[in-house]
């Protein structure tokens, strides 16, 4: 090997490349090994999305509403979709993703297909459309918006009429797709309930998958079977441990999926995947969903948040992070304090890095070693590794080593790295860093390596 191919010059970043042979697992895994598109790297690259519910449910304090709230009692006053931009902005999101509808079927745009909608209220005299106006605060604040869809809705009559309710959703699609503009992320969640008179309604997802790709070539669909990004199995926003992007798509083939073996294969995504499907982290800054003034003792904490970060984008993981507007139509003071809080927590991280010299060694066909010299004795307090996602995910098991003189110390272990690997550390002080890449199972792009005081 040449080792300047794989060293990174850069402080404290370093670069190995390893070279795994396929012969060890070459009967367990695909010829070519699945990568991100362009979309789905920029999606996870963004490493954060912020998701706002909003709609009927936020004016009668229910997390599902039933479908027969009387669309008139949705009447925000002060609803200013710049002030959740902005706030999203200044938190580091870099997209928004709106309940155009939720399970209650109360459309928050003007559509053609039901009068269950904004039109048929007070909002801006019944003339407004609060997915425009999302939208176009998400493009004046350089934010993407992406929208989410519920499939299941307990007010159109014919839910349970499986193909005209299909007809009627794609439909809904077609508006969303065609009238707004670019998606960066369009949402389905998996929820599918009783129909009139107990009617089951079976729907057409690979009808639906193929309406938005055709529609919005550039958007990543979201939902439990993808098919670009899965969710990750909990509400709580964690990432599993492992998390592999990759995933074997015969394992969750719909949304809303049940059974042995799916919320593992959720969680933890497969080695052998065919098929690229990183995971997304969904949880909400406080209790439910929705807003309701009950819960604003519930927000997260900036130490929570600044918890979160790391068990999700630190866990290989894409977090979207619920905030929810209130009847008014603006984010409270206090979920904006607390965002504002984590984002100075994130970037006194970003500024705490500790620059240093790194020295790479292949040490095995599936092993290699990075030393980080840092210069001088120096605590430090969380670490970052990441691998070139452009090139797949490869990394199966690694250590960090610390040490002030020739003794290593344990500082981290874990198994799969992917876009981003994280740890918080009890401050420890180090001169020297170690990580050991024990096993990978296809060659693997660069590894980065970053720690920081705090
Ligand atoms: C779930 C829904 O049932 C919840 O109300 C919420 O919207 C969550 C994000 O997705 O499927």
């Amino acid at each position: 090997m040449n080792r300047r191919t794989f060293v990174r010059a850069s402080a404290a970043t370093i670069a190995a490349r390893m070279v795994a042979p396929r012969l060890l697992r070459a009967n367990a895994l695909p010829v070519e090994r699945p990568r991100p598109s362009a979309s789905q790297l920029r999606w996870q690259r963004d490493e954060m999305a912020m998701f706002l519910h909003f709609g009927v449910n936020t004016f009668t304090d229910r997390e599902w509403g039933d479908g027969r709230e009387d669309p008139a009692i949705f009447a925000p006053t002060q609803l200013d979709a710049r002030q959740w931009a902005r706030t999203a902005r200044a938190a580091d999101f870099r997209s928004v993703i709106l309940t155009a509808k939720h399970h209650d079927g109360f459309c928050l745009w003007p559509t053609r297909t039901t009068s269950h909608s904004v039109a048929s209220g007070p909002f801006r005299g019944g003339t407004g459309d609060v997915v425009r106006e999302m939208v176009d605060a998400c493009r004046a604040e350089g934010l993407r918006p992406g929208l989410y869809l519920s499939p299941w809705d307990r007010n159109n009559p014919l839910y349970g009429d499986s193909p005209r309710y299909n007809d009627l959703y794609c439909d809904q699609l077609t508006e969303l797709l065609t009238n707004y503009g670019p998606l960066a992320e369009v949402w389905f969640d998996g929820a599918n309930g009783e129909g009139p008179n107990g009617r089951k309604q079976t729907y057409d997802w690979p009808r639906v998958w193929s309406l938005v790709r055709r529609l919005q070539p550039n958007a990543v669909m979201f939902s439990d079977a993808g098919p670009d990004a899965r969710w990750c199995g909990n509400e709580n926003g964690s990432g599993g441990e492992p998390n592999w992007s990759t995933v074997n798509p015969d394992t969750v083939r719909y949304p809303g999926q049940d059974g042995p073996g799916v919320t593992a294969a959720l969680q933890h995504g497969d080695a052998a995947g065919t098929v690229w499907r990183p995971a997304e982290a969904d949880t909400s800054i406080r209790k439910g969903w929705f807003y309701h003034s009950d819960d604003d003792a519930t927000v997260r904490t900036e130490d929570d948040l600044y918890d979160l970060y790391f068990k999700s984008v630190g866990r290989n993981a894409k977090l979207l992070l619920n905030v929810p507007p209130t009847r008014g139509g603006l984010l409270h003071a206090t979920d904006v304090s607390r965002l504002t809080g984590f984002r100075d927590r994130l970037t006194g991280l970003r500024e705490s890095r500790i620059q240093g010299t790194a020295r790479w060694t292949s040490t095995g066909p599936r092993t290699a070693e990075v030393i980080l010299d840092l210069g001088r004795a120096t605590p430090i307090s969380a670490f970052r590794l990441g691998e070139n996602i452009e090139e797949g995910q490869s990394v199966a098991k690694w250590s960090l080593y610390g040490a002030t003189d020739a003794e290593w110390g344990l500082l981290s272990r874990g198994t799969t790295i992917g876009y981003a690997r994280m740890g918080r550390l009890e401050p420890t002080v180090v001169r020297r860093i170690r990580l050991v890449i024990e096993d990978v199972i296809e060659t693997a792009g660069e590894v980065t390596v970053a720690v920081y005081a705090q």
